[in-house]
């Protein structure tokens, strides 16, 4: 129940049918090693599962990448070792253990993987599979940060443009859980676009995942900020689309790479109702009222009696900036 919503313990019959109510967890994962088995990493994600039905939860929520390390920290050339850190299948032999643990406590969840398709498709995708262990939708990363060739100047490397090919999907939705959820990850959350696009088709809930390092090497001053910029960019969007936003990290020091924690439920107002403490494996959990969104959506931010898109043609028509002469 989100803190805004406060409701008498004993409501009326009728209401209780109003509460389409989600438990979230956010399960947060510290470092992946770079020689960490994927059966290794999956007795973790179970371990949460675990917690998560102990906590009475519905839908678990795992980081980007959640399978390995964040590997685009590293300049590669060889084929064989980059498709290492790929799936070609989902579940796959080292996976199934996952999707079977889920079924079997009857938990949906979200998880960012890195996905090789039959065709040699690289995609930085994620997956949000239900309480019965059947695939609802996938995501492939629209917005992929970083550079494409090896940066010298750089102590680590950020090469997701090298590594991953560009979305072919876009940002959907789906019906899941009672509502209308949508999918990002990680450089997704600090665009407004992607928040906007899935709001615009009735998201109620946005699940993302990521893993930040806490320094951006062309940007050392923002250091400092990593994780108010993190914060920042996910209630915005929350409170700008009436939708409930789940961001989950990996975290950590992971291969000599610090990456920032802050894992969080942020609920329609923009109030962060969940958050973990520290840059672990650590779990955050909140009951999540998906009618909580109708009080923006209905009101502030009623898209279809507000927005004014006849003045927003810029943002589709251009990509980079243009300053008047
Ligand atoms: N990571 C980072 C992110 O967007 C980044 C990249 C870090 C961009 C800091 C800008 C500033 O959170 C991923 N994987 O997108």
């Amino acid at each position: 129940m989100s803190a805004a919503r406060h409701r008498p313990w004993r409501q009326p019959a009728e209401e209780h049918a109003m509460a389409r109510l989600v438990t979230i967890a956010a399960a947060q994962l510290g470092p992946i090693a770079r020689n960490d088995s994927r059966s290794h990493v999956v007795e973790r994600l179970i371990a949460h599962l675990r917690e998560a039905r102990r906590m009475g939860c519905d839908l678990v929520v795992f980081p980007e990448l959640a399978l390995t390390t964040f590997f685009p920290r590293w300049y590669m050339t060889n084929q064989i070792e980059i498709d290492s850190f790929f799936e070609r299948s989902m579940p796959g032999p080292e996976t199934q253990p996952l999707f079977n643990e889920a079924k079997r406590l009857s938990l949906g969840f979200y998880i960012g993987y890195a996905e090789l398709t039959p065709e040699g498709q690289h995609f930085n995708t994620s997956i949000l599979v239900g309480k019965d262990g059947q695939l609802i939708g996938k995501y492939r990363k629209v917005h992929l940060p970083g550079h494409r060739e090896h940066d010298p100047a750089r102590r680590f490397q950020h090469l997701e443009k090298r590594y991953f090919d560009l979305s072919d999907t876009g940002f959907k939705v789906w019906r899941g859980f009672g509502g209308v959820l949508g999918m990002a990850i990680c450089n997704d959350r600090r665009w407004p676009e992607t928040y906007r696009v899935m709001g615009l088709q009735g998201a109620e809930m946005i699940l993302l995942g990521y893993n930040t390092p806490v320094h951006n090497p062309p940007a050392p001053d923002h250091d400092d900020l990593s994780l108010f910029h993190n914060q920042l960019v996910m209630q915005a969007g929350a409170y700008q689309n009436g939708c409930w936003v789940i961001g989950v990290a990996k975290a950590g020091n992971e291969e000599g790479v610090p990456m920032i924690g802050g894992s969080q439920i942020i609920a329609p107002s923009g109030v962060t109702v969940a958050a973990t403490r520290g840059d672990g494996d650590e779990m955050a959990v909140a009951c999540c009222d998906l009618d909580a969104c109708a009080s923006y959506k209905s009101t502030t931010f009623n898209f279809a009696v507000h927005r004014m898109p006849q003045h927003y043609g810029l943002i589709v028509e251009r990509k980079g900036a243009e300053p008047p002469p």
